[in-house]
């Protein structure tokens, strides 16, 4: 019966063995613990339930920035800490007999469940930092609801091996093993690379080591990079008596020269993209809580914001009044000094301080005060 890897003994490396699997796994587990949070944040400020809406702050300005480029930096550094965390344990896999008891049959199972659960949500986030969605199901729900499977997974997981897990956690106990210290390094080494190859993305010192991460920040046009294109959003040619509706108590519309007339104010802010890349602009423009003003929206009111684009998944937003009232929140005009470019929401786009850039949206023409 006992052929292949089910011979005893089938796996000769020393190095599958219960320290190298707790150490690999402290690490794996912190990537884990940071991509759930920041993830549990993102998912958050994109979709606030009712009593969250109005409490989300609008500060610090790169809040979202950091949050969303440590979830795709420590989603990236899971990677290969997974694969050597599976290649430790897998003779496991191969386990005989199966199932020795009602137990073992329980922890197997959730081990698989995790197993698998942290396989389809790291591949499909990494997908996802490419844009790329091959498959037929909404790709944040179900990245949301796989991060609560892990995470269940992993607690049950930490729950059952508790006894492995406190008697290998030192060194000193857990004993010496031939190679391990070589594997640890290697791994670590692994690891650090790619996060180094990838984190220039988001954080500006590491830029010139941005050699694997899909996005240079400071490639596309006026030095920022685009998303969804004014081609791809059939915003090209903005119509010639576009014109800006504001509805509220007091309604009304402007034109681009009115809007221009208006006191211009600057502020320097990020787009941090969910997909983790993220670059600062000078955007200059009419303050957001200004023309709400002139509308006489009372001062705790919901946005909805309306872009030309016909339809996409950021064609229509909504703003709570914190981001709203921010002094920095601008329907922006111009980027570092220029008429924004077609790619970056010319006539007029919102940016606001401490979102995400899903919610920064592009080629504005209706702004709804929904009271
Ligand atoms: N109308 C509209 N606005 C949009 C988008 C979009 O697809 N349509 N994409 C958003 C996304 S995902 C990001 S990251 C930012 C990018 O802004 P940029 O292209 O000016 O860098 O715009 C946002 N605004
Ligand atoms: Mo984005």
């Amino acid at each position: 019966m006992r052929v292949g890897p089910f011979r005893p003994g089938a796996f000769r490396s020393g190095l599958h063995e219960p320290r190298t699997a707790v150490v690999i796994g402290r690490w794996l587990g912190a990537a884990v613990l940071v991509c759930f949070v920041t993830g549990l944040t993102s998912h958050y400020l994109q979709e606030p339930p009712a009593w969250l809406r109005t409490r989300l702050p609008s500060r610090p300005v790169d809040g979202y920035r950091v949050s969303q480029g440590l979830h795709v930096i420590s989603g990236l550094a899971a990677i290969p800490l997974l694969g050597a965390k599976l290649w430790t344990v897998y003779p496991e896999l191969f386990a005989w007999p199966p199932a020795r008891s009602l137990r073992h049959a329980l922890e197997r199972l959730g081990i698989a469940v995790l197993v698998a659960g942290l396989l389809l949500e790291l591949f499909t986030g990494l997908l996802n930092t490419v844009q790329w969605y091959p498959w037929p199901f909404p790709f944040r729900q179900t990245h949301f609801w796989l991060g609560w499977t892990v995470v269940g997974g992993l607690l049950l997981h930490l729950a059952v091996k508790a006894p492995q897990i406190a008697a290998h956690w030192w060194r000193r106990t857990a004993g010496a093993v031939p190679g391990r210290r070589a594997l640890l390094g290697a791994v670590g080494a692994a690891t650090a690379a790619v996060t180094l190859t990838t984190a220039g993305q988001t954080v500006p010192w590491l830029r010139r080591l941005d050699l694997l991460a899909p996005r240079r920040p400071d490639l596309g046009p006026q030095g920022l990079p685009v998303n969804r294109t004014a081609a791809q959003a059939g915003t090209t040619a903005v119509p010639a008596d576009w014109r800006l509706t504001v509805d509220g108590p007091r309604p009304y519309r402007l034109s681009l020269a009115e809007l221009r007339a208006l006191p211009q104010h600057t502020a320097r802010l990020p787009i941090a993209c969910v997909e983790g890349w993220s670059a600062d602009g000078e955007w200059t423009g009419v303050r957001l809580r200004d023309l709400l003003d002139l509308a006489g929206a009372p001062p705790g009111a919901l946005l909805r914001i309306t872009s030309l684009e016909a339809d996409g998944p950021y064609a229509v937003t909504e703003m709570p009044p914190r981001y709203a009232r921010d002094e920095l929140t601008l329907l922006a005009l111009a980027l570092d000094g220029e008429e924004l470019a077609p790619d970056h929401g010319h006539p007029a786009r919102i940016i606001a301080p401490n979102r995400p850039g899903v919610l920064q949206t592009k080629w504005v023409s209706r702004i709804e005060v929904l009271g």
